[in-house]
């Protein structure tokens, strides 16, 4: 909606959209209507997936209506927009969502029995669209979810990777990826806008000129591409309210199409066509290998540039008056993938607005804030200045100004402290000239974050310590959180079933409600009926991976959950540490197998396809798995599940069933988490280190009902100062030895010892995550666990009381402390 474009005058372009009637016959109707017009099948000629293209296409005509009033009175209105930058948006499936969004569950349930159609079928043809690695991108779905519900007007950007996360496979337990076509059926619930495309440039050179006595900079570049906008509807919960989720998809220009094809070289012109198209071919993995650097620079400027210029040119009036552009938006930094942004405000408000530099600096500085997601100094993004300058020599220009000014600043407060001076510029030196995009978002932001209390606090002592001691009111704190509508209405129907019948409805819009289940976990009919949903969570569980993966989950085991990214910091092989040992106790005789509690460890991770001992450890949890569970005699006591492909979908039948909820990263190395939220507010217990936002989720839900293991920040620190040896740890623990031991003997490769060498030697004599030093106190809480859930009753009630106090983590929470703290956005009623 271009309000500074000229307006159709016909009288009907004024009538109001109108959505379909809210009852089953209307439903019906539009359902019908859908399927013939949209996808040219009459109801009998039909298969599943047209069908399921028109029932989305229903409920997104009933969204409609909301969607364009939004629009509109958010442009009337001219309110403060959030525009939330992100390279990743893990969204999960859409349709349920929005059903329950719009509240036409049961509307279309019955809509589409009386066409013959049962609507489970249709639910489970949804492909979700993988837009992202794990916590990061999942956490970005979760907030446009909250600001749609808390009627705050959000533009999400990102980008519309042809090719998301990758689909995992095992082939003899290792991983192997696949591509995950998830357009490949259509793709119901966005619309592209071809007219509203950006052209994005990139290469060339930068020359001045005189412009009436000013000398002023242009850029002249080499090349650009098309930047589609594909429009998402982000409905609130039961509000009426639609924002939009905006990604763009690169497309060839014209005129870069059309030189090369005249000239009669048609290879090199479809060839022209490819290259610009790759830029939003495929998502990049977390932990990439550098070949494809240059072109996750391209990704990174191209929807950047897309959404600022999209938002300056198309959302806000032609005539506006960009000195007042901090009263409009908000550009929130998700991570440093869209830090490029900083000098592409500048240039536009300089080079094209005809702004000075300083004007345009003031206004920058209002228009950003960052939010830092990591602890792992290799995670914080560089771009080498070579590259930077030659996709984008006027960007480079204007962050070397941006230093040498802000250099100059720290030279006025700090004196000619060189050392101090190297460690804060924006310019890195070592190993080789380059851009650090973490510094650039924090001297340009007007807030900094991190993720929960004691990364934050981190951050402002350690990682970005200095900034922290010249802008001290620029750092704040933002605790992550989770939607409670996805992962508790739709994830755990059962159990929101519950609360509202115990506390009232209101609870999924004010997750603080739920404290009112504290007394509830007094009563044993309670914990019967909760104990109740649990095992039927247990056997939904069992029947989707049944059919998944032809495995059973055993409902009288207890079920031991790890599921995240796989990275050696999250320490998924100290988990394995744990089954090994469990299994060589009783495989050895030593231990009664009636002794040992009976578990089902599930795992769900994926590793990026080019980190090789994230791959390794993979390949041995299956190995484990495949041991274990052949083995007669741990036969109904262990069992390892490793299910391929974890993603949204999976994650929303796994967390519900779950009983122990494992967060074991090494503490100081976890931002927050979001995994470990879901599982407390689903009634898992934790395990867990003093890590990330467990720290918060253990002050909350209270020491009895946490298992806490582990180092502390500053003991991980003592440790390191000490110097570090993790074979004095193999060398003091006999379990540990055993089970290091047992993995080296070939136990579980057929007897072939070099299989996983690489991981037992990466841990003897490396182990930078120190498993090993937390191994034995890792085992005593696993202990107290079998302890505690030999009692059941009292289990079920810690349960209670961790869904109960974990109300703080919905991300309507977090999302009202990013509006106080940092973007000041009231809602638009
Ligand atoms: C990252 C961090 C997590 C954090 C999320 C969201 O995600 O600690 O919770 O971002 O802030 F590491 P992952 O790497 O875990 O996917």
């Amino acid at each position: 909606v271009n309000p500074g474009a000229a307006r159709p005058t016909h009288p009907l372009a004024l009538a109001p959209v109108v959505s379909p009637p809210s009852s089953v016959d209307g439903f019906v109707k539009q359902f019908l209507t859908n399927l013939n017009f949209d996808q040219g099948v009459s109801l009998s000629e039909s298969d599943a997936n047209d069908q399921y293209l028109a029932l989305a296409g229903t409920v997104r005509d009933y969204l409609m209506a909301r969607w364009l009033e939004d629009q509109a009175r958010q442009n009337e209105q001219q309110s403060k927009t959030v525009c939330y930058l992100s390279a990743e948006y893990l969204l999960g499936r859409q349709l349920d969502n929005n059903l329950l969004a719009a509240r036409l569950t049961d509307i279309a349930t019955d809509a589409l029995a009386q066409c013959g159609i049962d609507i489970n079928d249709l639910r489970e043809l949804e492909v979700e669209p993988g837009l992202g690695n794990g916590g990061l991108g999942r956490l970005a779905a979760c907030f446009i979810d909250s600001l749609a519900t808390m009627s705050v007007p959000n533009i999400g950007y990102g980008i519309r990777y042809e090719y998301g996360i990758f689909r995992q496979t095992f082939v003899d337990g290792e991983q192997v990826e696949q591509p995950d076509a998830w357009l490949r059926m259509g793709s119901p619930w966005d619309f592209p806008h071809p007219e509203a495309a950006q052209t994005i440039s990139f290469g060339g050179r930068t020359e001045t000129y005189d412009d009436n006595g000013t000398e002023r900079t242009r850029w002249i570049p080499d090349w650009s591409v098309l930047a589609v906008p594909y429009n998402m509807m982000v409905p609130g919960y039961h509000n009426g309210r639609v924002n939009t989720l905006r990604l763009w998809r690169a497309v060839a220009t014209n005129a870069f199409d059309l030189r090369i094809f005249n000239s009669g070289d048609y290879e090199e012109s479809v060839r022209a066509q490819t290259f610009a198209e790759n830029i939003s071919k495929v998502l990049y993995p977390e932990d990439s290998t550098p070949q494809g650097k240059e072109l996750r620079l391209q990704q990174q400027y191209f929807f950047v540039s897309a959404s600022i210029r999209d938002f300056i040119d198309t959302v806000l009036p032609a005539d506006y008056d960009l000195t007042k552009l901090p009263d409009r938006v908000i550009f929130q930094l998700n991570d440093t993938h869209p830090v490029i942004g900083v000098p592409e405000l500048m240039r536009v408000l300089i080079d094209e607005k005809g702004m000075e530099w300083d004007d345009a600096w003031a206004i920058t500085q209002q228009c950003f804030a960052y939010t830092c997601h990591t602890l792992l100094p290799e995670a914080l993004e560089v771009w080498p200045v070579d590259l930077l300058g030659r996709l984008l020599p006027r960007h480079l220009e204007i962050i070397y100004r941006i230093n040498e000014e802000f250099l100059e600043e720290v030279r006025e407060r700090f004196g000619d402290d060189m050392l101090r001076i190297r460690n804060m510029s924006i310019i890195g030196e070592h190993p080789y000239r380059s851009v650090r995009m973490a510094y650039l978002a924090t001297v340009a932001g007007a807030k900094v974050n991190g993720v929960a209390e004691l990364h934050s606090q981190l951050l402002r002592d350690k990682v970005l310590h200095d900034f922290a001691e010249m802008y001290p009111d620029k750092f704040t704190n933002v605790t992550n959180g989770i939607t409670p509508r996805r992962f508790i209405r739709l994830a755990n129907p059962s159990l929101a079933e519950l609360i509202t019948e115990a506390l009232g409805a209101g609870w999924t819009i004010d997750l603080e409600r739920l404290r009112g289940l504290e007394a509830l976990a007094e009563d044993p009919e309670f914990r019967e009926r909760f104990g109740a949903v649990k095992a039927a969570n247990k056997r939904r569980l069992n029947e989707v991976l049944f059919q998944r993966d032809g495995v059973h989950v055993d409902e009288t085991h207890m079920l031991d959950v790890m599921v995240k990214r796989l990275h050696e910091y999250k320490r998924q092989m100290l988990k394995v540490l744990h089954i090994v040992t469990l299994y060589d106790g009783i495989a050895s005789g030593r231990v009664a197998a009636a002794d040992v509690t009976p578990r089902t460890f599930i795992f769900g991770a994926k590793a990026a396809p080019g980190y090789a001992m994230a791959k390794r450890i993979i390949h041995l949890i299956n190995a484990v798995g495949s041991v274990v569970n052949n083995d007669p005699r741990v036969e109904g006591r262990l069992k390892v599940i490793f299910p391929p492909n974890y993603n949204v979908t999976l994650a929303e039948k796994v967390i519900p069933a779950a009983d122990l909820s494992e967060q074991i990263s090494l503490a100081g190395k976890e931002a927050s988490g979001t995994g470990n939220m879901k599982f407390a507010l689903n009634g898992a217990l934790t395990i867990g280190t003093d890590d990330g936002a467990n720290v918060e989720i253990r002050q909350l839900v209270g020491d009895d009902n946490f298992f806490l293991f582990g180092m502390t920040e500053p003991e991980v620190e003592v440790l390191w100062a000490q110097g570090y040896t993790p074979a004095d740890f193999y060398q003091a623990h006999a379990g540990l030895r055993g089970a290091l031991d047992l993995i080296s003997s070939g136990a579980f490769s057929e007897g072939d010892r070099s299989v996983f060498e690489p991981v037992v030697s990466n841990l003897l004599y490396d182990d930078r995550f120190m498993v090993l030093a937390d191994y034995a106190s890792y085992i005593a809480a696993q202990e107290r666990v079998d302890a505690a859930y030999a009692d059941q009753d009292a289990w079920t009630k810690s349960a209670i009381l961790n869904v109960a106090r974990s109300g703080f983590f919905s991300s309507d929470r977090s999302m009202r402390d990013y509006i106080d703290r940092i973007w000041h956005t009231p809602p638009v009623l």
